[in-house]
């Protein structure tokens, strides 16, 4: 492997919803400077990203990235650009260019330059076939094109790994709920918009059924995931490393506004699936993370009614 360039960290796909509270973790721990917020859009003027160093990047220009990391003196990427599962449906074409020609460019670029890298894979990696708590190990038969990119995402930061020595790791975020930056386009965005609907109208519309039941995760455990699985040896790395399965809490749609009624007066909330049932159908309802909290040592710390107040708590304090 070649000697990185630097010791800093380039994050892609920066602005969106998981980048914008990464990125900020990433800087507490590192120092503003080191981390370099990338992706291919201007930072819109509600985020406060411009307290630290952001580059117009898109992950299909691997010359433009190896630039970057060059110029920026990298020694790590987060890999965060990706197109989710709802507009992936749509686009089936962006989706399958940006997810697979993204880590095919990240990859490479890491390959040449002795990078580390986290890119993530997603709980649309499972299919029907799937048991309803999914193992770590099992057949992977997703049905969305969104799924089969996140597939093609792990199988290469495994051989990436075998092959080159290429230190790229991955998790199988469930859906993930945040406050800081509206969720971007995929089937668990349900879990999200409830909060907002709540707190501005009283009332929300909800996309998938009321008994539809899916693996969740507060952003804050998600972070504490990321960094934990990238602070761990590269000897307790096993052979899930392209996409560890990590569970935070499973509930029903129903559950959730529930949780919110009990805190919320007089919220309501109808159901009226739409295309994205069919998604939210092929996946599993629970995640058996075993593997990760052995291999190094994972335990989720946000169950359903925390994350509820947590998120209450904050985008009540925002409006
Ligand atoms: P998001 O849609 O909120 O953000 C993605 C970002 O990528 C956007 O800011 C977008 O502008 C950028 N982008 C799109 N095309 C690009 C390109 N060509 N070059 C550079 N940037 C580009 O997504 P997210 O929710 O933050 O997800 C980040 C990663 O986590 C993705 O790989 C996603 O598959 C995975 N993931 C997310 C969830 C979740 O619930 N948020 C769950 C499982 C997995
Ligand atoms: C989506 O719904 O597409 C994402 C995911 C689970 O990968 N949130």
């Amino acid at each position: 492997m070649a000697e990185p360039p630097g010791d800093r960290i380039l994050v892609t796909g920066a602005l969106g919803q998981i980048g914008t509270d990464l990125v900020e973790a990433l800087r507490a721990r590192h120092g503003t400077d080191a981390v370099i917020a990338t992706d291919v859009r201007e930072v819109p003027e509600h985020l406060l990203l411009e307290d630290g160093p952001f580059r117009l990047l898109s992950v299909l220009d691997g010359d433009g990235m190896d630039a970057v990391v060059r110029e920026e003196r990298v020694g790590t990427i987060y890999h965060l650009a990706a197109i989710l599962s709802a507009t992936g449906e749509k686009e089936p074409e962006l989706c399958q260019r940006v997810n697979v020609g993204g880590i095919v460019c990240v990859l490479e670029t890491a390959r040449k330059r002795g990078l580390r890298v986290f890119a993530p894979s997603s709980i649309a990696v499972f299919g029907p076939d799937c048991p309803s708590i999914a193992p770590q190990v099992t057949p992977l038969s997703p049905t969305t094109v969104y799924g089969r990119t996140k597939v093609t995402g792990e199988v290469m930061a495994v051989n990436y790994w075998k092959q080159y020595g290429v230190d790229a790791r991955g998790i199988r975020y469930p859906g993930l709920i945040s406050w800081k930056t509206p969720a971007g386009g995929g089937t668990t965005d349900y879990a999200v918009e409830i909060f907002h609907a709540a707190l501005e109208k009283g009332h929300y519309e909800c996309f998938v059924s009321a008994d539809t039941r899916l693996p969740m995760m507060y952003i804050d455990d998600a972070i504490r995931a990321t960094t934990s699985l990238m602070d761990a040896p590269v000897e307790s790395i096993g052979p899930a490393r392209g996409g560890y399965n990590v569970s935070g809490a499973s509930f029903t749609a129903q559950e959730l506004a529930d949780s919110i009624t009990e805190r919320v007066d007089g919220f309501t909330c109808d159901f009226v699936p739409d295309e994205r049932q069919a998604y939210a159908d092929s996946w599993p309802a629970d995640i058996d993370d075993s593997v990760a909290r052995e291999d190094w040592g994972w335990k989720a710390e946000y169950d359903l009614g925390r994350m509820v107040e947590e998120m209450l708590d904050r985008l009540g304090a925002q409006s």
